[in-house]
C-alpha cells in the first residue's frame, strides 16, 4: 500500500481513538487521566512510518498518538484504559504508563524528561550490541527545561549513540509558555552547537515528517552522530482531560482555528484526494477503522479487571 495511505490510517486510528475516548469518558468507567494527543499525530505517524517494527521508542504521560502510531494495538490500547485484565499492563499503567516492548513501545512516563536517560541507554545498549536498531525518544519541550535533557543530548553526541530526540513543541508546560521558561530563543540554534544532526518540519505535514525523519536517519548512519528533531504542533485540547480550555485565559481561541485549518489529519485526507485516491477507498479504509476501534472498546467494557494478587504484582510496594 502506497506511503501516503499507510500515513493517513495511523493517524485517522489514532484520531478516532481519541474521539471515542472523548465520547466514553464521562461515563467515568476509564479510570485515568488523559492527555490527549490531538493536534500531534502526524509527528508520530511521521516518525513511526519512518521506523521499522524492531526499532525502539520512547513516550512520555502524552503517548496515546506515540502508542498507537508505532503498535497500532487499538484493542490493547482500550483494554489498558479500562484497567482491565486483557491488556497487556493489566490495567497497572494507564494511559500514562503504557508499554508494549514486543512492538518497540518500550515505555512511557509521568515524570517530565525521565524517559530521556532510560532511551540512551537502551540506544547504548543497542550500539554495544552492534545490532543497529534505533531508539526514538520523545518528549515535549518542557523536557528540555530539564537537567538530564542536556545531559543525555551531551553523552549521546559525545558517544556517538544511535537516537533520534525528537522535542515536540506546542509551546506550553501546562500553561507556561517556553517565553517565561527560557533564557534563549531558539532550541534547534543551541542543540546545532552540539555534534548533532539537527533537522526541523513542519508538524502539519505528515509526508514531510516522514522525509525529514528518513533524512535524519541517513546522516546518523553516514556520520554517526544523534538526531534531533523538532517539530512544532498545537495542542488542541486542554493540558490533562477532553475538553478545549480557550476560557483558562493563557491562549487564544483564534491559533487554535489557524492551526486548525491546517489539521494534519484533514490535511493528509485532502493531499490523497488530490493525488487521485478515490473517496470511497478512502472511505471504506476509515471504516474499517472504526469498526476496529468500536470493537475494541466493547471488548474492553465487557473484560473482567484482574484480580487482587495480581494487582500486586510486578508493581512496586
Ligand atoms: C519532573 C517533573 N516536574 C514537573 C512535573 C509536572 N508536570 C507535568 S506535565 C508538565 C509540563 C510538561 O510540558 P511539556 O514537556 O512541554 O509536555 P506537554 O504536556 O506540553 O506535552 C509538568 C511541569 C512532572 N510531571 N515532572
Ligand atoms: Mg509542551
Amino acid at each position: 500500500m502506497c506511503l501516503g495511505i499507510e500515513l493517513y490510517k495511523k493517524m485517522y486510528l489514532i484520531r478516532k481513538t481519541e474521539e471515542t475516548i472523548i465520547k466514553y469518558y464521562p461515563e467515568d468507567e476509564m479510570k485515568t487521566p488523559m492527555h490527549m494527543s490531538m493536534g500531534e499525530e502526524a509527528i508520530v505517524a511521521g516518525v513511526c512510518q519512518s521506523l521499522s517494527h524492531d526499532d525502539q521508542v520512547f513516550g512520555t504521560y502524552r503517548s496515546h498518538a506515540l502508542f498507537l502510531a508505532k503498535t497500532g494495538d487499538v484493542c490493547d490500547f482500550f483494554a489498558e484504559m479500562y484497567g482491565k485484565d486483557t491488556a497487556r499492563l493489566k490495567g497497572k499503567g494507564g494511559s500514562m504508563h503504557m508499554c508494549a516492548p514486543m512492538s518497540g513501545f518500550m515505555g512511557s512516563s509521568a515524570i517530565v524528561a525521565s524517559s530521556i536517560p532510560v532511551a540512551l541507554g537502551a540506544a547504548y545498549a543497542n550500539k554495544r550490541a552492534g545490532n543497529n536498531k534505533i531508539v526514538a525518544t520523545f518528549f515535549g519541550d518542557g523536557a528540555t527545561d530539564e537537567g538530564v535533557f542536556w545531559e543525555s543530548m551531551n553523552i549521546a553526541c559525545l558517544m556517538k549513540i544511535p537516537i533520534i530526540f525528537i522535542c515536540e513543541d506546542n509551546e506550553f508546560a501546562v500553561h507556561t509558555p517556553g517565553t517565561e521558561r527560557r533564557g534563549y530563543s531558539s532550541l534547534p540554534d543551541i542543540i546545532a552547537k552540539f555534534n548533532c544532526n539537527v533537522l526541523k518540519g513542519v508538524a502539519t505535514d505528515v509526508e514531510e515528517i516522514y522525509q525529514t525523519t528518513m533524512e535524519g536517519i541517513n546522516l546518523m548512519r553516514k556520520n554517526q552522530m544523534p538526531v534531533f528533531l523538532h517539530f512544532k504542533y498545537y495542542r488542541y485540547l486542554e493540558h490533562v482531560g477532553i475538553f478545549e480550555d480557550f476560557d483558562a485565559g493563557y491562549r487564544e481561541k483564534e491559533e487554535f482555528l489557524k492551526w486548525q485549518s491546517i489539521d494534519p489529519v484533514s490535511r493528509q485526507r485532502s493531499n490523497l484526494l488530490s493525488n487521485g485516491y478515490d473517496e470511497k477507498e478512502i472511505e471504506n479504509l476509515e471504516n474499517e477503522i472504526d469498526l476496529m476501534i468500536k470493537t475494541s472498546i466493547m471488548k474492553a467494557k465487557l473484560s473482567p479487571f484482574c484480580d487482587a494478587e495480581e494487582l500486586f504484582r510486578e508493581v512496586c510496594r
